[in-house]
């Protein structure tokens, strides 16, 4: 049996690379067709998240943004296929050993998929059949291609590779309209018309101006954040809501419960409280939904319950003020999204939107549990991470349009301010060290949705600094001093400089 293996150490590594690869290919289309969650990149990637320091993490985030995701989930591919290469080398000389090492590879991934909330024992199939497909693959190699006499290696590439090819062109179909696709639930879904539809902002609630921010954002431009590495694919058909923890009586909401409610429609500005000033992580929609008010007043609040914890179906959480939930704003279990069913990123099937809080405190995206307690008795997933427990939204105002450049003489300066809940009274702008100037501001319906402002501008040439600034509803000016987004949110005044010629 002893024959000495003729490979090179280098045609060994690449085989074992490719093992590797092939079988977390055929771990993915396994997921994509069951739990994409339980995907062995996804389960590790998303076990790295969980347990990674804080600090690293922050690091990460301000040195790649929101590329954080693609290149955590291209560095646990980068290391699998390391992995694998090495687990070639070794088969080389010592095939038990390497047999050993991918079967450990396996139980880390399948242990990492098991362990992710929401997900069962059955999310360890994919990693095991990604360690199945490696080890049979090698073995494959090793009795076939890795001595003198064997035929061409060509041979091996073209069926291993294309194996790999079809298995991840197979989850990208399962995942989107296969057997588990929930595009198709999304579509079948008909939303039934408001019971009390959005207050109309007036005539002027859009400036329509070219580069400005449109009032209401489309679905497929509204930022996303979340932690989600994959996100949850909820069926709807066996979907349910339950509020339970400090109330009179347990309640348990099917989709076609909160369907058959009273449905109302409300225009909401959400934003991310790790949102830079002049950043991107703001938008705004017309959300349809049931009042969560309503909806908890059914189950019977303790009236010492003073935290409203909301629980995704991956786990995640967020803890808001169950008072705010009561006085009067329109918080809400929304279930559509500028007149279509929730976008699968946004939450479907249902996500909480509550008015005047940042998203990490109140805007619980997949959301099947609502959990009434106290803040003493629990800390929501970014407060354990060092964000402050709820706070008001801070006021912001942005500059969209001239971002750079603009041609001499009237220049249209516009942008967005937000300032949820209490509303945007004023908008001022200032060019270079001279006055504030008043600035137009749009026609809204409340003050829980952003405002457009706008500025006509004569333009010289040269490079000119514009600055702007906001005043809330309560007559409260934006601060001009600069605080960064930890714990509760940026200050600071966003200002771009244009050049004119
Ligand atoms: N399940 C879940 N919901 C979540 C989050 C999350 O990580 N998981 N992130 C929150 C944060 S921090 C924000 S800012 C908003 C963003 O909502 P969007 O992605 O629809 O814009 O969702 C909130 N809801
Ligand atoms: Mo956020």
């Amino acid at each position: 049996m002893n024959t000495t293996p003729t490979a090179t150490p280098r045609a060994w590594a690449a085989a074992g690379l490719l093992a590797a690869l092939a079988g977390l290919a055929v771990g993915q289309l396994a997921a994509a067709l069951t739990e994409p969650r339980s995907a062995p990149l996804s389960a590790l990637s998303d076990t790295i998240v969980a347990i990674v320091p804080l600090e690293v993490s922050h690091w990460f985030i301000d040195l790649v943004g929101t590329l954080d995701k693609p290149l955590l989930i291209l560095g646990v591919a980068g290391a699998v296929a390391v992995a694998g290469a090495g687990a070639g080398l070794l088969w080389r000389r010592r095939p038990w050993a390497a047999r050993a090492a991918v079967v450990v590879l396996a139980l880390v991934g399948a242990t990492a998929a098991v362990t992710r909330p929401g997900l069962s024992a059955w999310a360890a199939v994919p990693s095991l059949l990604a360690g199945a497909v490696t080890l049979g693959v090698l073995q494959w190699w090793a009795g076939r291609y890795s001595r003198s006499e064997s035929p061409s290696r060509r041979g091996f590439l073209t069926a291993v590779g294309g194996a790999a090819v079809a298995a991840v062109a197979a989850s990208w179909w399962a995942g989107r309209v296969g057997p588990a696709g929930i595009e198709s639930d999304r579509e079948a879904l008909v939303l039934p018309e408001p019971d009390v539809p959005a207050a109309e902002p007036g005539p002027m609630a859009d400036f329509d101006e070219q580069g400005l921010s449109s009032y209401l954002t489309p679905n497929a431009d509204f930022y996303r954040i979340d932690t989600a590495i994959t996100v949850p694919r909820v069926d709807v058909d066996t979907w349910t809501l339950r509020v339970h923890g400090m109330v009179d009586r347990e309640r348990t909401y099917t989709m076609d419960d909160l369907l058959g409610r009273e449905l109302i429609e409300r225009d909401i500005t959400l934003c991310c409280v790790s949102n830079q000033v002049g950043g991107d992580l703001v938008g705004n929609a017309r959300w349809l939904g049931v009042s969560l008010a309503d909806l908890l007043a059914e189950a019977g609040v303790d009236p010492a319950a003073d935290q409203l914890v909301s629980r995704s179906s991956d786990g995640w959480t967020a803890g808001s003020p169950t008072e705010l939930v009561f006085d009067g704003r329109d918080a809400m279990v929304a279930v559509g999204m500028n007149g279509k069913p929730l976008p699968v990123d946004h939450g479907w099937p249902a996500r909480l939107v509550i008015p005047g809080l940042y998203g990490y405190v109140s805007a619980t995206k997949w959301v099947t549990e609502l959990e009434l307690t106290t803040f003493d008795e629990y800390d929501a997933y970014w407060i354990t991470r060092g964000w402050s427990t709820p706070r008001p939204i801070k006021t912001q105002s942005r500059i969209d349009t001239p971002r750079s450049k603009a041609g001499a003489g009237s220049v249209v300066v516009a942008g967005v301010a937000w300032a949820q809940h209490r509303g945007i009274s004023a908008v001022e702008l200032r060019v270079d060290d001279e006055d504030w100037r008043p600035c137009s501001l749009s026609d809204v319906a409340t003050g829980d949705t952003w405002r457009q402002w706008l500025l006509e501008w004569d333009a010289e040439p040269g490079d000119h600094t514009l600055t702007v600034r906001a005043t809330d509803g309560d007559g409260e000016v934006q601060t001009s001093d600069v605080h960064g987004v930890v714990p509760d949110g940026a200050t600071g005044l966003h200002s771009v400089t244009v050049t004119v010629s």
